[in-house]
């Protein structure tokens, strides 16, 4: 049973077990009902408790029933609140831990609410793309005013107990035992009559409308593509324009349009693609981990200098080495930058300044890093380079320390075997700036121990970075598949197409930054150097050498204040730029493409559409264990938009028979070796199925 029944005297006492956040889920909410009819059966009970056991009273209703019958069964979330709100005896909710979304609103629809200090209280639906759907959006501003309320509403902010302990959410702060605290309190209240409602709540909010009218406009321009954060204001609207039942209806109407969006499934598919992408199937979840205190980063450069400040940020003391003491200095220096514009910002005190950056310590010898758990190599992506300071580290560095590459490509079998202890070594791959990037992409070797891996994705989540899983391949899984995307830029350009005109349709589709902004920011000498190895390696995959030609001016990027645009100094707004766009016209005179006018749905297609068949190719190959496993990479990596859930999330919601299709017709243009469907995609799509 996942809501037990028990009588503690004269108070009755239903314990939510449903781990791991006891979610609402139909078994839990029978539960609840049957609990609150045998309280009311026996006479002798005088009160109700609830209380969740384990790591809180309640994380809400149960995701995964979502869009399934389950969700809706009777007893549905509303039907138990309104159950237990018209108890004639007293119901308290016991809160500790997380009472949200549902299990916030089953609290509101108790007559009492207690709880201890530290609880994460919060309506977090928005952030999943629908609103409270159990009278969250009509309680909560009854009893907490309206202002508080719709903006922990409209933010899905979470507010710890301690912070409304003056509010009247709480009718008491238990200190000490919940239980023993809910039971006294329920033994004060139980003769109190008549029962408080919060339904019977009027708001009393003079010049309501204009109030809300300035949240919708505020709202309007925040929430971007998502449709939840406005419905959010209109539902609030209601409890304060309507009366209580009809402000309900609102409310479910609202919520059941929202649920069905592709918006919301797309932020649940990344809710959970982001839990997901932890488990790895062959290694158990209670590996043993090695510990993890110290940690030590070799190359001060930008990528060095941005992961020794994960680790400073964590609380984590971090050695970072360089070979020159000018180089070292400049890391630091860059570093202590970092933190100071941080600080500027308010987004750091002058005391977590002081802590970070003292955690951080340079050095020019080896020998210092000995001690550390972990050390991470953060070298020129040459493998002699790797192959120097692995052979170092594997003299250097204790035993049990875990050797990490933040290799972004090479082959981290072949770095492994520069070591005696392969079982150490992993890659770490980081996303520029490192210090920002959500995604860190853990690349598992041949040879990486399951203790090593387990270690490294706890440590992702230490230094609050999304771990993906990938394994050994040139590109790993983000890098490989934006190989397949920047080839489609480069031909579209041949084929008619502008920088600028590239970057504003897939920005229109939603991505952070168009492929040639994008280039001229990470700097387009490194893809120059990347397609001159892989000229060698793999002549027969052609790229269109306008990329080259950029090179061969020295139009690096934002660096070089000249790329695939023109920046000014100090400005890093990029104009057209008339060279670049000159020599891609002649340039496609030169190798005798007649150019055309490309259509912005061309443009996303072969761009977006590349990124998804290189991702079912690594899924078949099994360098990635999950379609949301490439989601995620995208989502925290690459700036794809989160209101479409990822490449191949985007492409489940496309149909991927769409896609074959549309990769069959890409195929009869120019490239079209680039354009062989992937297997495992041609069979979901033959089988209509979807890669989720
Ligand atoms: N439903 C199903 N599974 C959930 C869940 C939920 N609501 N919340 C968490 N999980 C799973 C999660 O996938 C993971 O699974 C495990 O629990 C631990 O989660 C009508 C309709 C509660 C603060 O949006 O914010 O109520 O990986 O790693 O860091 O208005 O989970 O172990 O298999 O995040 O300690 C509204 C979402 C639902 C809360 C705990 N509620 N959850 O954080 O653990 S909609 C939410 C969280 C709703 C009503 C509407 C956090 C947490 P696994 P975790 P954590």
């Amino acid at each position: 049973m996942t809501a037990t029944y028990r009588e503690q005297g004269d108070i009755a006492v239903i314990t939510l077990n449903n781990p791991p956040v006891n979610g609402l889920g139909h078994a839990t909410r029978t539960g609840i009902v049957e609990g609150i009819a045998k309280a009311a059966e026996n006479t002798a009970i005088k009160a109700v408790v609830i209380i969740g056991e384990g790591r809180g009273f309640s994380g809400g209703a149960d995701i995964r029933e979502f869009n399934t019958p389950k969700a809706m069964q009777e007893p549905s979330l509303m039907t138990v609140i309104s159950i237990v709100e018209a108890s004639d005896k007293p119901v308290i909710a016991a809160i500790h831990g997380v009472a949200m979304g549902g299990g916030l609103e089953l609290a509101l629809g108790c007559h009492y609410r207690v709880a201890v200090a530290g609880a994460q209280i919060a309506l977090p639906e928005v952030n999943i793309g629908i609103l409270p759907g159990a009278g969250g959006t009509q309680r909560l501003p009854r009893i907490l005013g309206l202002e508080p309320a719709l903006n922990m509403i409209v933010s899905g902010k979470t507010v710890m107990s301690d912070k409304l302990a003056s509010t009247k959410l709480f009718d008491q702060m238990i200190t000490g035992d919940l239980l023993e605290g809910a039971l006294a309190f329920a033994k004060k209240v139980s003769d109190a009559r008549p029962l408080p409602k919060i339904r019977d709540i009027k708001i009393n909010y003079p010049n309501a409308d204009g109030y809300l009218q300035f949240a919708r406009n505020t709202v309007r321009v925040v929430a971007g593509p998502f449709p939840a954060p406005l419905k959010c204001v209109d539902a609030v609207a209601a409890s304060v324009k309507m009366k209580f039942d009809d402000g309900l209806n609102l409310e479910r109407n609202l919520f059941l349009e929202l649920v069905q969006t592709t918006e919301s499934k797309a932020l649940r598919h990344a809710f959970f693609g982001e839990r997901t992408a932890s488990k790895v199937p062959d290694v158990p979840s209670d590996t043993p981990l090695r510990t993890i205190k110290s940690a030590a980063v070799v190359g001060a450069g930008t990528m060095g200098g941005g992961i020794a400040m994960n680790f400073a940020n964590a609380g984590i003391p971090v050695k970072l080495l360089e070979m020159k003491q000018e180089a070292l200095d400049k890391g630091l220096a860059t570093i202590r930058k970092n933190y100071e514009n941080t600080m500027k910002k308010g987004r750091l005190t002058q005391e977590q300044f002081d802590k970070r950056v003292a955690l951080i310590t340079g050095t020019l010898v080896y020998e210092d890093l000995a001690q550390a758990d972990i050390v991470v190599e953060a070298v020129f992506e040459d493998m002699g380079v790797k192959e120097t300071v692995f052979k170092k580290l594997d003299e250097v560095m204790k035993q049990g320390a875990i050797l990490a590459s933040n290799t972004s490509t090479l082959d981290v079998d072949k770095i492994a075997a520069f070591t005696k202890r392969p079982q150490d070594v992993i890659g770490t791959h980081f996303f520029s700036p490192a210090n920002v990037m959500k995604l860190l992409e853990i690349v598992r070797g041949a040879k990486t121990g399951k203790d090593v891996l387990a270690t490294t994705l706890a440590l992702s989540k230490t230094i609050k970075k999304t771990g993906v899983v990938s394994g050994v391949c040139d590109g790993f899984i983000g890098n490989r598949m934006v190989e397949q995307y920047i080839r489609q830029a480069g031909f579209l350009l041949e084929e008619g197409c502008l920088p600028e005109q590239v970057d504003k349709a897939v920005e229109k589709f939603g991505f952070a930054m168009g492929p040639f902004r994008m280039s001229d920011l990470a700097g387009n000498d490194i893809g120059w150097y990347i397609r001159k190895r892989r000229y060698v390696e793999k002549p027969e995959v052609t790229y269109s050498k306008v990329a080259d030609l950029l090179c061969e001016k020295g139009r690096f990027g934002q660096k070089t204040s000249a790329g695939w645009y023109d920046y000014k100094a100090g400005d890093r707004k990029a104009y057209a730029s008339t060279e670049v766009n000159t020599m891609i016209i002649d340039h496609s005179k030169a190798i005798g493409i007649e150019r055309r006018k490309v259509s912005d749905k061309e443009i996303v297609e072969r761009l977006v559409y590349a990124l998804v068949n290189e991702g079912a190719l690594i899924l078949e190959e099994g360098i990635a264990m999950r379609a949301s496993d490439i989601d995620m990479v995208y989502l925290t990596g690459y700036g794809f938009p989160l209101f479409r859930g990822g490449p191949m999330f985007y492409a489940d919601t496309v149909g991927l028979s769409n896609v074959v299709m549309a990769i069959h017709s890409y195929a009869k243009g120019s490239h079209s070796e680039a354009w062989t469907p992937a297997p495992l995609l041609t069979k979901l799509a033959h089988e209509g199925k979807t890669f989720s």
